[in-house]
């Protein structure tokens, strides 16, 4: 996937004129949009094809996929259907759940990213400790997309290694959630950004200071 800046928004708002009216501001800056559970429960799953018509955007649906291989497959079959380029799937749930999710993909001519660990302090709790293993369970499936967290430098870093440099990492966690755009492109090939540009006063001049500092 081509990613623009090695930027992507996460467009977290749950109204569609405010969706619309962000994306435009962003448009010169930003051509990979991550859509996740707020605005899809809101809009519904026609808000992909419209984003992505208007904007010509890659659309990336952060649906953290995550159950029995048959719900995966029905679940990344509608998500693809409706316009996605992209979707998220959670690791934790086994290679059975995950191939799912990668033949519905491959059956539609698009990607998944593999959620490692994620950037949240409660990941500390559970998921830290397998995300390595989710990660080499990933590589050992052929899985070239990956998900880990900019609010924690080494654990991205552990990521990138056993991903490997030819990995497409998209990293969320910069910003809001204390990680550094900067720092965090050292190991990833992308970041994602939510409520530092959404909720800016300008998102267009939040773009731009998130690329050039
Ligand atoms: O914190 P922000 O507002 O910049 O948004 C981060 C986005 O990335 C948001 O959509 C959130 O649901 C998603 N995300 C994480 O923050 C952490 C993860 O591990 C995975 C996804």
């Amino acid at each position: 996937m081509n990613i623009k800046n090695n930027l992507i928004l996460a467009l977290d708002v749950t109204n569609k004129d405010k969706a619309l009216e962000i994306c435009k501001q962003v448009k010169p800056y930003i051509n990979t949009i991550k859509i996740g559970y707020p605005l899809t429960l809101a809009e519904g799953l026609k808000i992909i094809k419209i984003i992505k018509d208007e904007f010509n955007a890659n659309i990336i649906c952060d649906y953290k996929v995550a159950d029995i291989d048959a719900t995966n497959s029905k679940i990344c079959d509608l998500t693809f259907d409706a316009g996605a380029d992209a979707i998220i799937c959670h690791g934790f749930v086994g290679s059975d759940s995950v191939r799912a999710c990668l033949d519905s993909a491959n059956d539609h001519g698009k990607e998944i990213f593999l959620l490692t660990e994620m950037s949240h302090p409660g990941a500390k709790m559970f998921l830290q400790k397998d995300a390595e293993a989710i990660a080499k369970m990933g590589v050992d499936m052929g899985i070239t997309n990956y998900v880990a967290p900019a609010t924690r430098l080494d654990r991205l870093s552990k990521i990138r290694d056993i991903a490997g440099d030819d990995a497409c990492i998209i990293s969320p966690g910069v910003g809001k959630q204390g990680g550094d755009a900067k720092k965090t492109l050292e190991f990833a090939s992308a970041i994602i950004v939510g409520r530092s540009i959404y909720e800016s006063d300008n998102p267009a001049l939040a773009c731009e200071k998130i690329i050039k500092d």
